[in-house]
């Protein structure tokens, strides 16, 4: 939306986060907060039990601030190239027919803290994905209301939320072709409760199979377009080279792709980091994107020999699929490994395919398990002597978030300085002759 009634949000922004509700049978685990707000919660792997997961339990990822959506007053406009524009309220979409779909929704930074070298962004590790099940409306039936002109090729989607500062809007493209698939819905229900406001109250997108970036909440607006839309998050961010580069490689923007396809994964929920000897249940979940999971394997011995793991309950299309492996587990230290293969032969990865941004991480997962009748108490970290932050730090960088932001990088002087400038453009106050001691302060407590 225009950032016209931003002033106008900020008021609601405290009651905006909501804190989670127990709503749900299965255990809720503590979800890692990689920002308190805009919110960015990502769920640890002993999450990774469940095949639905439940809503608390899912992670959130916020561009920015959670807005406020009074149901009774929100409309879905659909305009651009249709024969005929519309407004629709939630009671006219729930008219059209309804659809139920289990998908995997995947952030398409899942992993990024894996990547070497890094590259500044959320540092997901594993928990930015999740699986729910999703009830709407197909998005090609409400195409067909508003009918769509010749010469329309993509759909620019926009939602309730407002920029912070001078940070564009965040505003998607999807191909039509993508948007007039079956499985393509506007959904207004995730597990069979309305969506929670972090989840997009009250409607969002289901881009079954692809990546997070293009399951937009908050829906409040569809515009037919003759072309990929160009904002920033189309043609700046969200992208990723074709084909194999060096990790660290400098990309020229020609050689770089729109982030589709989630890849083929798998995450170990159990044993954890340590584990008595004899038999140990090693379960977790596999997922792909269009493509079906077909077999896992554990390995117990860093990669060296592979085992078949059993595949659990019956497959969706683009849901989880839960896997165990019985382990007879001597003492020592293990490296337990899962490797997942889809019905396309696509295999993760022993390492990981690097890229700029830090997207669409699908390395083979390597955990560390200590296997001992008795736990060793585990050595606490030396806390860091951190320097005094100057008040550049104070004034410029904690307007807008706190310092999740930050805490969560690993970077280089030079990385800091173009994270500088970007926020500076975003509306950050920083004068020349202030930012070598910021920069200096950055690179000294949030570096490498
Ligand atoms: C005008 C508001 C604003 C100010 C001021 C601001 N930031 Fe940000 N910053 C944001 C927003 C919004 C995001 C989240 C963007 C997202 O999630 O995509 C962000 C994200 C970040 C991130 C995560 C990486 C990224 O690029 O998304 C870092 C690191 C960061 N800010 C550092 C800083 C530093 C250092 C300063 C001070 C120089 C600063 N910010 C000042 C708005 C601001
Ligand atoms: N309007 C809007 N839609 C959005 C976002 C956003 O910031 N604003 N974040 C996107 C990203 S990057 C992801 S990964 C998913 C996260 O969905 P979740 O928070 O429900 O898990 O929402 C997507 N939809
Ligand atoms: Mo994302």
């Amino acid at each position: 939306m225009p950032s016209t009634r931003r002033h106008l949000l900020k008021v609601g922004l405290a009651a905006a986060v909501t804190p989670y509700l127990a709503n749900s049978a299965s255990a809720p685990v503590k979800m890692i907060t990689l920002s308190p707000s805009p919110v960015d919660l990502e769920m640890p792997v002993e999450g990774f039990v469940d095949e639905i997961t439940p809503v608390e339990n899912f992670f959130v990822r916020c561009h920015t601030m959670t807005p406020k959506v009074d149901a009774a007053t929100w409309q879905l406009e659909i305009t651009g190239l249709v024969n005929t524009p519309l407004k629709l309220s939630l009671a006219d979409l729930k008219k059209l027919p309804k659809v139920e779909l289990i998908g995997v929704l995947e952030c398409a930074g899942n992993g990024r803290s894996f990547y070497k070298p890094g590259m500044p962004g959320a540092q997901w590790r594993f928990g930015s994905v999740g699986n729910a099940k999703w009830t709407g409306v197909r998005l090609r039936d409400v195409l067909a209301k508003a009918g769509v002109k010749p010469g329309a090729a993509h759909l620019l989607l926009d939602g309730a939320d407002s920029p912070m500062g001078k940070m564009p809007d965040f505003q998607r493209s999807l191909p039509l072709e993508k948007a007039n698939h079956e499985d393509t819905l506007l959904a207004y229900e995730m597990n069979g409760k309305p969506l929670t406001p972090e989840h997009g109250f009250p409607l969002r997108v289901i881009a079954p199979g692809w990546a997070g970036d293009s399951w937009i909440k908050w829906l409040t607006k569809i515009e037919l377009l003759d072309k990929e839309h160009d904002g920033f998050w189309m043609k700046t961010a969200y992208r990723h080279p074709a084909k194999h580069i060096e990790p660290g490689a400098a990309v020229t923007p020609a050689d770089l792709i729109p982030v589709t396809d989630i890849n083929v994964k798998s995450v170990i929920a159990t044993p954890g980091p340590w584990a008595k000897p004899g038999a140990i249940v090693v379960q977790g979940v596999a997922w792909s994107n269009s493509s079906l999971v077909t077999k896992v394997d554990i390995s117990a011995d860093g990669g060296k020999t592979w085992n078949a793991a059993k595949l659990l309950g019956n497959a969706t299309k683009y849901g989880f699929r839960r896997f165990t492996w019985q382990w007879k587990a001597s003492e020592g230290t293990h490296t337990l490994m899962a490797r997942a293969t889809n019905a396309a032969g696509q295999t993760q990865p022993m390492e990981p395919e690097w890229n700029p941004s830090g997207y669409l991480y699908n390395a083979a997962q390597a955990r560390e398990v200590v296997v001992a009748k008795v736990q060793s108490p585990v050595a606490t970290k030396a806390e860091l002597t951190a320097p005094a932050a100057p008040d550049v730090y104070k004034q410029a960088c904690l307007s807008c978030h706190d310092d999740h932001m930050m805490k969560q990088q690993h970077l280089t002087r030079a990385q800091w300085d173009r994270e500088v400038t970007k926020m500076t453009g975003w509306g950050a106050q920083v004068k020349d002759d202030q930012r070598s001691a910021l920069l200096d302060f950055l690179t000294a407590r949030f570096g490498l």
